[in-house]
């Protein structure tokens, strides 16, 4: 499904003139609104494959209809979003989730859409058809040599898929731990991860990133071999200079401080991306923003001021990716919604008095500091938003597009009521 150009045209000339009110506001209140306007139309997001159907939970799944069926359909879904909002650009596969034998078709097919391919995803924490060997007691980790070998070959398998797609990267989320104590050897495991690690890295073209998440628990409830950033980061020191720490905003225990984890994971030039999402208990999966806006600000907050250190750029020197799930809510919808307090926390972060703020630091002006960051939190950024999708030919509310065009109905009419996007 795709909307037509006089569709975006019309929504947009209807909102144009409040539109106008609210950026020549925001104009005014930000100095920067240039250069602001200028970096959030080239910052693009990835979009997982996974996150265009409902997730559910192990209790139930409720599936709104009209789901991705196939990876064909997937990339309808974010052509779509990005037709809406001109900042999703990019797909994250899932392997075998998103296995395809034609490359040349999908190739085109998102290159019709204007996507590209952001990191390619393993998967070794759940055991396909026909496979040999289980994963229930981990993979890289895994005791047996064989299991470990069965999985490097896997990882080997999505570095191939990726090449001929134009990816560059791979993202290795391993959920291998244990559940009980005395269940694993921890330096054994880790020293297994790391050998299995190795073999993956040796299989890197020279121009790919690899990408270790991290996550404290789930599925496994005593140990992670990968629990942490600590961990992550030493994996990715040991491994050499293409492989990266990926921080997915879920997998903290509760109350981690992210923004100081992101600042020294910069300082360290080890970095790669990340996985947004928001969450209240644990690994929920929840829509950026929707928790913890501050939080997300903050983070960006660090992201800005390190990249602008280290002279990065912001547009593709880091991998910015969803990983999100939804239970209730239209999953497009909640990508629309995801990318939208991205976009704001970003702008947000660009428009921090930076001058002010370092002088306020070095002065020890402790109110002064929250002053500057939470004026630039405060301020309303939407309008900027909205006026980079407008001159980007998109939509200025996205949302509201979306669900004038109905195009859920649209799709559930194509595809089907009771439909399972796969991967799930
Ligand atoms: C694990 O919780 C995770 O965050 C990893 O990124 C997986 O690849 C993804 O979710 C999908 O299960
Ligand atoms: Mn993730
Ligand atoms: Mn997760």
């Amino acid at each position: 499904m795709k909307l037509e150009p006089n569709q975006i045209a019309s929504h947009n000339e209807r909102l144009l003139s409040k539109h106008q009110q609210r950026l020549d506001f925001a104009t005014q209140e930000i100095p920067n609104s240039k250069d602001i306007l200028q970096k959030i139309s080239d910052f693009q997001i990835g979009i997982p494959s996974w996150a265009l159907g409902t997730g559910g939970t192990r209790f139930g799944r409720f599936s709104p209809g009209g789901e991705p069926g196939n990876i064909e359909e997937k990339l309808a879904d974010i052509g779509l979003l990005h037709q809406l909002n001109a900042s999703s650009a990019a797909v994250s596969l899932h392997i075998p989730w998103d296995t395809t034998t034609n490359v040349p078709a999908i190739k085109a097919l998102a290159a019709e859409y204007g996507l590209h391919f952001d990191a390619m995803n393993s998967n070794t924490f759940q055991d396909q058809r026909d496979q040999l060997h289980s994963y229930k007691f981990g993979s890289l980790q895994h005791v047996n040599k064989e299991v470990r070998k069965q999985a490097i070959a896997h990882n080997i398998e999505v570095i191939r898929q990726g090449i001929e797609l134009g990816s560059n990267a791979l993202t290795i989320w391993l959920a291998d731990g244990s559940c009980f104590p005395g269940q694993l050897n921890f330096r054994k495991a880790f020293e297994n991860t790391l050998e299995s690690l190795q073999e993956i890295y040796a299989a890197l073209p020279a121009d790919w990133k690899v990408f270790v998440e991290y996550k404290a628990f789930e599925p496994n409830f005593y140990s992670t071999t990968v629990g942490d950033w600590g961990q992550s980061l030493l994996y990715a020191n040991k491994l050499g200079s293409k492989a990266f720490t990926l921080v997915d905003l879920g997998h903290h225990l509760p109350n981690a401080n992210i923004e100081q984890i992101v600042s020294l994971l910069l300082m360290e030039g080890k970095l790669g991306g990340f996985h947004f999402n928001d969450s209240k208990y644990g690994d929920d999966d929840l829509t950026a923003g929707c928790m913890k806006p501050y939080q997300l600000f903050l983070i960006f907050n660090e992201l800005v001021e390190g990249m602008d250190q280290r002279g990065m750029n912001h547009k593709n020197d880091l991998a910015w990716m969803i990983d999100a799930s939804h239970n209730v809510k239209d999953p497009l919808e909640d990508l629309l919604q995801s990318v939208e307090a991205i976009m704001i926390a970003y702008a947000q972060a660009l428009s921090v008095d930076r001058i002010a703020l370092v002088q306020a630091q070095q002065e020890n002006d402790v109110v002064r500091c929250q002053e500057i960051l939470q004026q630039a939190f405060r301020t309303d950024v939407r309008p900027l938003v909205a006026e980079a999708r407008l001159r980007a030919g998109a939509a200025l509310s996205p949302l509201a597009l979306y669900r004038e065009t109905e195009i859920r109905k649209e799709l559930i009419k194509n595809r089907g009521n009771k439909t399972i996007a796969t991967g799930l």
